[in-house]
């Protein structure tokens, strides 16, 4: 591992806090990963990611800022990546997944706040992260309570800015996602000092469509009856790829996805026949957080798909890469995000018809329908899911947990009893 130690202190980090977080990364990664069998090998490139996530990525972004790019750090994938590609910035991902920044976020937040927020406001108060650092302008928006009132504390001292989400899907709400599009892409105007053209904007729309398309092809792989890829490695890969440069992110995919299609061709599985299929729909798991694929996988059971933000919702549909005037792209780049089914939504009938979808298409077993606690939006539509799953007949298990390893045991018990009835 290269020593980024002189890089992390000129970003004013809390070198020993951050220390003692490097020291605990690698044994957990070692655990929930090298430990896997049979692993495709277009992992490794992942592997190394991962190994220095604190320091390859982070020393890119500084690089290109050096060349006058600036970097926007979003938590939330309503905000379009194309506007900020196409004025020439850079996007990171800065949502929080480790239980390590969750006591930091707790000084100032109530505790009865979601991990992910916690994590995320964690790590930017005690100054562990690079990433947050790093970001020049962070990306909020209007989606759950917690995140609302985050914003105000993470904004105080970094330009932050933030985009006003519909509560609806009418027509009209989806007009004014448009609005707030157009009023976020001049902000990024103004910031970066570049201007967006329909020259610019069509090219951006095409590299993150081209992402999409890779990562798609991952998911694609993950139908066969042989699963040539664990639910584990899928996930890293999703959640990386909020943080790389968006062509490497897709040239890499599309690498592992030729590969898992050739052990599909030949009939390689990395779990024994038989094995039960679960879909895992919910709320989002940021990065380190490997925890319920950790438990499914080791008790019998592979995670064959994530209905989430760090899954499906990530990727699925496209933006139109036809239209010529940024109007028109506008347009399309709305319709587009309004597509993406999250529960800060209502009503949200979309996101069941996507789980009852998803269900059917990766040949699933059972669905563990999970949300992070305190999260209010995903535990109240967790009674809709449930029902709708079970009017379907398909066996499901709603699930509440954090990101300690408090409940762990539990929730293997009750984990290990559901894929046993399967
Ligand atoms: S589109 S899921 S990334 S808001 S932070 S809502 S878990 S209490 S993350 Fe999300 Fe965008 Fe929706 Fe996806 Fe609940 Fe926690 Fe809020 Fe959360």
């Amino acid at each position: 591992m290269a020593n980024y130690a002189e890089m992390w202190k000129d970003l004013g980090m809390d070198l020993e806090a951050h220390d003692a977080l490097c020291a605990v990364l690698p044994t957990a990664f070692g655990d929930v990963y090298l430990s896997q069998e049979n692993r495709p090998e277009g992992m490794g490139f992942w592997d190394m990611v991962v190994a220095d996530i604190h320091g390859i990525r982070p020393a890119e972004l500084i690089e290109a800022q050096k060349k006058g790019q600036k970097v926007f750090g979003t938590f939330c994938v309503y905000v379009p990546d194309e506007v900020v590609i196409a004025a020439d910035g850079i996007v990171t991902g800065l949502c929080g997944g480790s239980q390590f920044w969750v006591p930091g976020g707790e000084k100032v937040l109530p505790k009865s706040t979601c991990p992910l927020i916690k994590a995320s406001v964690g790590a930017r108060l005690e100054r562990t992260c690079p990433f947050f650092r790093i970001a020049d302008m962070y990306v909020g928006e209007t989606t759950c309570d917690g995140k609302k009132k985050a914003w105000e504390i993470l904004g105080q001292d970094v330009p932050m800015h933030i985009m006003d989400m519909p509560q609806m899907k009418r027509p009209q709400d989806v007009k004014k996602w448009e609005d707030e599009i157009k009023a976020f892409a001049h902000v990024v105007e103004e910031f970066t000092g570049n201007q967006i053209t329909p020259e610019k904007l069509g090219d951006a729309i095409h590299i993150i469509n081209e992402k999409r398309k890779a990562l798609a092809r991952l998911y694609e792989a993950r139908k066969a009856k042989n699963i040539p890829i664990s639910g584990r490695d899928a996930l890293l890969v999703m959640q990386i790829a909020f943080f790389d440069d968006p062509v490497r992110c897709a040239q890499m995919t599309n690498k592992l996805a030729d590969e898992l299609e050739q052990r599909i061709a030949d009939g390689v599985s990395v779990f024994p026949a038989g094995t039960k299929r679960i879909l895992l729909s919910g709320t989002p798991m940021a990065i380190p957080n490997w925890k319920l694929h950790q438990i499914i996988e080791t008790s019998g059971a592979a995670v064959v798909c994530e209905e989430n933000c760090t899954g499906t919702r990530y990727f699925e549909n496209l933006v139109d890469e036809t239209k010529n005037t940024l109007e028109e792209q506008y347009a399309a780049i709305a319709q587009r995000y309004m597509g993406v089914n999250c529960a800060c939504f209502t009503p949200n009938t979309g996101r069941v018809d996507d789980i009852l979808r998803l269900a059917k298409e990766y040949d699933v077993d059972g669905v563990i329908d999970v949300n992070l606690k305190f999260c209010c939006l995903y535990d109240t539509e967790g009674y809709t899911v449930e029902k709708a799953l079970k009017d379907a007949g398909i066996p499901v298990l709603g699930l509440e947990t954090d990101y300690t390893d408090a409940d762990a045991e539990q929730l293997r018990t009750r984990i290990q009893a559901f894929v046993e009835m399967l």
